[in-house]
């Protein structure tokens, strides 16, 4: 373990030295009200959204970690234009919900652009620094530039968190991985309507020597991070 390492899993992922060996961004995963508040999309697919909310603390405290080192911070908001012109007919038929994509719900039209329920949860407001990014798909990579915007600022490595873990965090995830960036979970930081489903994905992320990252908790990840950057 070196001075930029983090005790991670499967093995110690390590930080770049900034502007020489890399930069490292927080990519915060579509917390916004659609996937947990009550009437939002994942509520009208069935699921109870209120567990959701116990990653709020952690996704707080690593905002303002990287606030603090002055480190870039993406948010994604899955979400479509008011013409649905950028949502499969295929994602809007899907579930055969009663009220779906587009529809006019109990926070606005469920998951389109600047509706209430597209919004990120109070708690989390990105500052206006800060990147808001909007896809229209699961991975933030599909018909966006983050690629592009990544690489304007240099960023190699990547530490994710949000919801829901095995949907758009893991599709995220792994789209970076295979652009090559160095992906880390955060597992305090990321939640699931499923818990099983987060066990599975955190499990299927680290196996076979890290074949899509590495997982670390919350405690262990920040102190690296300080460690790392904190005089830098
Ligand atoms: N349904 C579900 O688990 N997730 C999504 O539809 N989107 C995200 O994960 N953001």
């Amino acid at each position: 373990m070196s001075a930029y390492s983090i005790a991670a899993e499967p093995y110690p992922y390590e930080l770049p030295m900034l502007g020489e060996s890399g930069n490292v961004a927080l990519i915060m995963i579509d917390m916004q009200r659609d996937f947990i508040e009550p009437g939002g999309f994942g509520s009208l697919l069935g699921n109870d959204v209120a567990p959701l909310r116990a990653i709020v603390p952690a996704c707080q405290s690593l905002l303002a970690t990287f606030r603090a080192l002055k480190l870039p911070i993406i948010h994604t908001q899955e979400g479509h234009r008011p013409d649905l012109g950028d949502c499969p007919p295929a994602k809007k038929r899907r579930g055969n919900l009663q009220i779906g994509i587009g529809d006019n719900g109990p926070m606005g039209r469920v998951l389109v652009q600047d509706e209430r329920g597209h919004d990120i949860i109070p708690e989390l407001a990105p500052l206006a620094n800060e990147v808001k990014l909007n896809k229209p798909g699961k991975g933030a990579f599909y018909a966006t530039s983050l690629d592009a915007l990544l690489g304007q600022r240099g960023v190699t490595h990547l530490i994710f968190a949000g919801v829901t873990t095995e949907v758009c965090v893991q599709t995220t995830m792994r789209e970076a991985n295979d652009r090559g960036y160095e992906c880390l979970l955060v597992e305090d930081a990321t939640a699931s309507y499923f818990p099983e489903f987060k066990a599975a994905t955190l499990a299927m992320i680290k196996a076979q020597g890290g074949i899509v990252g590495w997982v670390a908790g919350l405690a262990a990840t920040e102190m690296a991070l300080k460690g790392a950057y904190e005089h830098a």
